[in-house]
């Protein structure tokens, strides 16, 4: 890997104008990466742009108290000569930011999903690291780049994050090593915990209540599912992204193998949010519905009536068990 981050720091060194963007709807990795990334290139002398599709989830809203990101499609004030791409396996996961980029941008990739596409000059995907944020940490320590107060808690937020608080099978000694180091450069770990775990709002603990009380068990207790409905959501005042999250409560549950969030959207579509352990893929199952993700955390959509979209889902899922066995 060293070699690649030397190369992206040198296609960093040579040019000037960037735009950094991942995939829509962002998670704590994408946004806690892309401000380290944004303020970092800020640091090193350039001029930089956050653009996403989608909107900033409540409780990572503290990484992005300067409105850093932006959710427009509307044209930059510069032509971008480097695109870099974080957390994200294809293109098309970025929505109409494709749109902002010029034909001569170099695309730099950086990523940590099984099934990412080598779509840019230089990609660095590592699978084995814990968070996007992980990776950055080595990209800057290659070059020197100062890993600021502000640096160290956007990378350790993003790891705190996609970890699931350092609890996930990607967590490894070198995800402790990098968050011991951004403790030291200044991260707050109590605070930014506070920050990501607590202070939501009651709608958004009643909804969590309605979720697990939906919990359903099957295949002789290895699969469990909860749903979040149009009604239940009505009924709790919260918004469906505040339920980032919950899915994680279904591999607690003893003996659940293979575990779902199914959340019924607005325009008849299900978003389906898929964890798994013990030697069953996430990744792999979503690929049969043309999702991804990770080994234990995956995700797909699919169009359809809710039920009947749950009921094929978890009939697909007894049989991946089962093929498993
Ligand atoms: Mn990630």
């Amino acid at each position: 890997m060293t070699n690649k981050l030397a190369e992206i720091n040198a296609v960093i060194e040579k040019y000037n104008r960037f735009l950094i963007t991942s995939h829509m709807d962002p998670d704590g990795d994408s946004i806690g990466s892309q401000m380290a990334l944004y303020y970092s290139l800020l640091n090193r002398g350039k001029i930089a742009a956050v653009v996403n599709q989608g909107s900033i989830p409540a409780k990572y809203r503290f990484l992005d108290s300067d409105n850093i990101i932006k959710f427009s499609s509307d044209k930059l004030p510069y032509t971008p000569e480097v695109v870099i791409v974080l957390e994200c396996p294809s293109l098309d996961r970025i929505g109409f930011v494709r749109e902002l980029i010029p034909e001569s941008a170099i695309l730099l990739n950086i990523d940590h999903h099984n099934d990412t596409e080598n779509y840019a000059r230089v990609n660095i995907v590592d699978k084995e690291s814990s968070a996007v944020a992980e990776i950055l940490y080595f990209l800057f320590e290659e070059d020197g780049s100062k890993i600021t107060p502000e640096i160290a808690k956007q990378l350790y937020a993003a790891i705190s994050s996609d970890t699931g608080r350092f609890r996930f099978g990607s967590t490894t000694s070198r995800s402790m090593y990098v968050a011991s180091k951004l403790i030291e450069k200044g991260a707050n770990p109590k605070e930014i915990a506070d920050n990501l775990y607590s202070g939501m709002a009651p709608g958004t603990i009643k909804l969590l209540g309605y979720t697990l009380a939906s919990l359903k068990i099957e295949a002789g207790g290895k699969i469990g599912y909860f749903a979040i409905t149009r009604e239940n959501l009505r009924k709790s005042g919260a918004m469906i992204e505040n339920s980032e999250g919950f899915v994680d409560f279904i591999l607690s549950i003893n003996g659940v193998r293979m575990g779902f969030l199914f959340k019924e959207l607005s325009d008849g579509v299900v978003k389906v949010s898929v964890r798994s352990q013990n030697g069953y893929d996430s990744a792999e199952f979503a690929s049969l519905f043309n999702g991804g993700g990770h080994t234990n955390a995956a995700g797909f959509s699919k169009k359809g009536e809710f039920g009947t979209v749950v009921n094929n889902i978890i009939e697909k899922a007894r049989e991946y068990i089962r093929e498993c066995n």
